[in-house]
């Protein structure tokens, strides 16, 4: 599932004397530390995370074949030998690593590498199924330990937060040193996983710094060592500069974060527009002032998948029809569990030569339920080419509106509902498309999948 959270800032007043130290904590190969918690055989070994979903019985055969005798059932997963753990070598598919232990990467293996691919470059890795239940208990975890010590914190996904450490007890003592490794402790005591923290005078800096003494590491950064400690990196490294804009930079023979700060501020702003152009030039002189956000809600929720092979519209009809259908449903649990209804339904599609186009619409209710969001997201469909091969289908649900339990719908802007308010979006979004159904007969969603 995937979560966008608009920007809502808490301007935090500075007291006299105290500097701004903001700081990036991410954790360190999040997802295979978390799996090495549950596998320490494992540890220091080549280990990759991606493919298949983890069911619990997974390794029951290839343990039963290795010792028929032996009642295997309640081996704790510690205690699975390391021959039952399959390797790269044997993957056949289209999976994408999500994260590799630092042992793999020495290999040059990362995340979103096509499995296959990583399994040329180190075909002895262990791989192991995706869990994002645990990931996501564990994200919980270390947070909470955050909030505990520093308050002030902004999340950023499953395993990065910004803090700000400027009024924070301990937060100036060594440019934050002190209160980062402190944070660091409490999150090893609480979890055994480690963490890498930057601390700076901005967001946009602690991010960089972050990276810098990876992993397990603490970096301290102040305005005075961005040229010695930022100017060397690539553009690449900046969040917020992309792979298309340092093709773009590239091209006008900017590479390294100096040289992009060194560039005329007017040529940047000619080339890449007045608001980015002005960022960019920003950005590589370390200056940003955006707040550490403390609160936020999602935007959207969406939910996509990746077929094992390409399917086509015509031939693949039916399967494409079922997969459409699941992904509304998982979208609308989404929806159910965290308490929102979306008013824009949304599909994307990547093709087989790899361009992704998405369409929506935005409804005048908001709406919740699988079967409409399908109706709707179906509707989408006619707007798009299905003659290409289709490699990737996704279903995204934006414009949310909080349900709030005792009062309906409430706005993220905290406008009120109510829960009849709520009967009356269902009941009004229904009508809508049986009088769209009977206008078309019917004949969309035989045409379409
Ligand atoms: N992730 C993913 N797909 C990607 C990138 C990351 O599924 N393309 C997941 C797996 C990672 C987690 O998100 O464990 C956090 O991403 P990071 O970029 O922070 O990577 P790691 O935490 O794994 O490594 P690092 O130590 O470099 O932070
Ligand atoms: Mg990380």
């Amino acid at each position: 599932m995937l979560l966008d959270a608009p920007s809502v800032t808490q301007p935090i007043p500075e007291k006299p004397g105290s500097i701004r130290r903001i700081a990036h904590l991410d954790m360190d190969a999040f997802y295979a530390s978390v799996e090495l918690l549950r596998y320490p055989q494992l540890k220091g070994l080549p280990v990759v995370i991606g493919g298949a979903r983890r069911r619990e019985d997974m390794y029951q055969e290839r343990l039963m074949a290795l010792d028929p005798t032996r009642d295997w059932r309640n081996t704790p997963p510690s205690d699975i030998p390391l021959e039952i753990f399959p390797r790269l070598s044997t993957y056949v598919g289209r999976g994408v690593i999500t994260t590799a232990t630092y042992a793999a990467r020495q290999f040059g293996i990362g995340s979103a590498m096509g499995l296959m691919k990583a399994s040329q470059l180190c075909p002895d890795a262990v791989l192991l199924p995706v869990d994002f239940d645990e990931y996501r208990k564990y994200s919980r975890l270390f947070k909470e330990v955050i909030m505990e010590i520093a308050p002030v914190m902004e999340d950023r996904g499953v395993d990065e937060v910004y803090i700000d450490f400027t009024e924070t007890a301990g937060g100036q003592r060594q440019g934050g040193r002190v209160l980062a490794r402190l944070i660091q402790k409490c999150i090893f005591d609480a979890t055994q996983l480690t963490c890498s923290i930057g601390v700076a005078p901005n967001k946009l800096l602690a991010k960089m710094a972050s990276e810098i003494n990876k992993p397990n590491g603490i970096c301290i950064l102040y305005e005075k060592d961005i040229q010695t400690q930022i100017w060397p990196l690539p553009c690449r490294k900046i969040n917020g500069i992309g792979p298309k804009t340092d093709e773009r930079l590239k091209a006008l023979g900017i590479n390294l974060i100096g040289e992009l700060a060194n560039y005329d501020p007017q040529l940047l702003i000619a080339y890449f527009g007045q608001n980015y152009g002005r960022w960019l030039n920003r950005a590589a002189h370390g200056l940003d002032d955006a707040q550490v956000v403390t609160y936020s809600e999602p935007v959207s929720l969406s939910r996509e998948t990746t077929f094992e092979r390409d399917l086509s519209a015509r031939h693949d009809k039916e399967r494409l029809g079922e997969v459409f259908t699941k992904l509304c449903v998982q979208v609308a649990s989404d929806l159910q569990r965290k308490g929102y209804l979306g008013k824009t339904v949304g599909i994307k599609l990547k093709y087989d030569n790899f361009k992704t186009v998405t369409r929506d619409q935005t409804l005048d209710m908001a709406i919740g339920d699988a079967k409409l969001i399908r109706q709707y997201a179906g509707q989408l469909l006619k707007r798009v080419d299905l003659n290409k091969r289709i490699r990737l289908l996704g279903v995204r649900m934006g414009s949310l509106v909080r349900v709030d339990s005792s009062n309906g719908p409430v706005g993220s802007d905290g406008s009120e509902g109510s829960k009849g308010l709520l009967q009356g979006v269902k009941s009004s979004a229904i009508e809508k498309i049986e009088s769209h159904n009977q206008s078309n007969q019917g004949g969309m969603n035989q045409e379409l999948f």
